[in-house]
């Protein structure tokens, strides 16, 4: 009991008021390492209690000097342990041993095999990061995009909106798209998403990019990565750690609330791979693997569509990372949310199949949107998360989904769905699926973009030039990207190299 007592200090030094993003996380990390401690003490109570009872107070004061020097002794591990993880950010809990819930299973993890991550934590960890690394063939994308500029018209009057506020116009988007899908012959779905193959790359901007959904069939066929499965990844990279989220939903108010991050080995997750249930399961989202790895992220090709992608004239150490890795059980689900800076979001699936809700822009009154939320990427921007789940069976859910106007389509292993700029949207695993997910900035959402960039202040709008519709796309990107703060492309190699040091690095060095 008194060994509780004192492990709730580090709890509080985490949870002062005024504490910055690390020392949120490094709290985080205490307080985990303190609900393992708890653990093991209430353990130590329960067993030792009755035969404290019997106690004569000789052996009752020895005790008490005893307590009082492992008190002293255990402050000081303390004092250690914090000033250790308020260094590197993320506790290794190499002398513990942590479990993780699915269903009604628990499972125990041994230190070796997993790393507590974060706890309860709004964004799935480390989604949306960036890399060090130069994409590969970035300057092969940036040849490719001068190219195609030089079809654009010379003044750029939408650019203006940026000098004060720029909001992406859905009504004149969907205008725009009525007008262009009459020099088409495709029978276009009006309530549900479209699943073409040989789509052009004109009809593909005309009609869909920046507008509507739409799933391309016959891409992802050709990719190597389509012949990733369970059984070849764990044969090869069993031993590489994840980030893997477990999700624990008590009821609905509860839902993104109750989930914890942890590093595991891959071969850890695809062994619990099939233990889930509908308030219960975990889900493989990890950023940054599929780029510690090159041969296998070189697996997932780049397609007609995604060629434009204005995200690679960012600095690198800003540059939001392009290749999620996305493997969850049955029933696993993302949040409702917009995807990060407003982009425009793909998904590739391999296996599996996943269900989508994809919500119609203009209803974010009806969302209850989490306020004031930012992303915590090196390049800042605000976070859109419902708080809503609209996969769990409640009548108040089926009642606000009357309300909604929204797509439901399921999205089959070959599949590549585009998310538009400003769709709410919601992914549900329907059996254990394997994807990746990625962004596009191109030339129907780049002014999107920057405006989000602008809006949380990671630099001010007065560094645009007054005749800033003299710019191209490109130009007006490369010209803000120039005026990023040192601080902030410091802050970004920063946050990034911490990442991988401290989680990532330990699975190699075993390998
Ligand atoms: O597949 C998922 O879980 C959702 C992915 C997604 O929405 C995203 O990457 O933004």
């Amino acid at each position: 009991m008194c060994l509780s007592t004192l492990f709730v200090n580090p709890l509080d030094v985490g949870m002062t008021k005024n504490k910055t993003k690390k020392q949120i996380k490094a709290g985080k990390a205490v307080k985990n390492f303190t609900k393992e401690l708890v653990k093991e003490d209430d353990n130590f109570t329960v067993m030792d209690t009755p035969s404290c009872s019997k106690m004569n107070s000789s052996i009752v004061s020895s005790v008490y000097l005893f307590s009082l020097t492992f008190i002293i002794l255990a402050l000081s591990v303390i004092i250690g342990f914090v000033s250790y993880i308020q260094t590197y950010n993320f506790a290794d809990k190499s002398a513990e041993r942590f479990s993780f819930k699915t269903g009604d299973s628990e499972h125990h993890i041994s230190s070796q095999e997993g790393v507590v991550l974060q706890e309860n934590e709004d964004e799935v960890f480390p989604s949306e990061s960036v890399l060090i690394d130069e994409l590969p063939n970035s300057q092969i994308l940036s040849e490719k995009l001068e190219t195609s500029s030089k079809s654009m018209p010379k003044k750029f009057m939408e650019h203006r909106k940026l000098l004060k506020s720029y909001r992406f116009d859905y009504e004149k988007a969907m205008s725009a798209r009525e007008e262009a899908m009459k020099k088409y012959s495709f029978p276009y779905s009006v309530d549900g998403v479209d699943k073409r193959s040989n789509l052009s790359l004109e009809e593909f901007y005309d009609v869909y990019d920046g507008k509507w959904p739409v799933i391309i069939t016959d891409v992802i066929p050709t990719w190597p990565a389509a012949n990733w499965s369970a059984k070849t990844l764990k044969a090869k990279y069993g031993e590489a750690r994840v980030a893997m989220m477990t999700y624990n939903i008590l009821n609905q108010s509860d839902y993104g609330k109750d989930r914890e991050g942890y590093s595991v080995p891959l071969g850890i997750f695809l062994d619990h791979i099939n233990v889930s249930s509908h308030r219960s399961w975990t889900y493989l989202q990890d950023e940054v693997f599929l780029a510690q790895y090159p041969e296998l992220r070189a697996q997932v090709l780049e397609t007609i569509y995604t060629r434009e992608d204005f995200f690679n004239l960012f600095p690198k150490e800003i540059r939001p990372w392009d290749c999620l890795l996305l493997w969850g059980t049955s029933y696993s689900r993302s949040t409702l949310h917009i995807d990060p800076y407003n982009w425009t979001g793909t998904n590739a699936v391999f296996s599996g199949q996943k269900r989508w809700k994809l919500l119609l822009p203009g209803q974010d009154g009806l969302l209850s949107v989490h306020q004031d939320a930012t992303c915590g990427f090196p390049l800042e921007c605000q976070k859109y998360n419902s708080k809503y789940d609209t996969y769990v069976e409640t009548d108040q859910m089926k009642r606000k989904l009357k309300k909604l106007k929204y797509l439901e389509v399921d999205q089959m292993p070959g599949e590549m769905l585009f998310i538009p700029t400003g769709w709410f949207h919601q992914a549900f695993n329907v059996v254990p699926t394997l994807a990746v997910s990625g962004e596009l900035m191109n030339r129907n959402n780049y002014l999107a973009v920057l405006e989000e960039i602008f809006q949380i202040g990671n630099l001010p709008r007065s560094v645009l030039p007054h005749d800033v519709e003299n710019l191209s796309p490109q130009e007006l990107v490369k010209f803000v990207m120039s005026k990023m703060p040192q601080k902030i492309l410091d802050h970004g190699a920063e946050w990034t190299r911490n990442i991988i040091e401290n989680l990532y690095n330990p699975s190699r060095q075993n390998q």
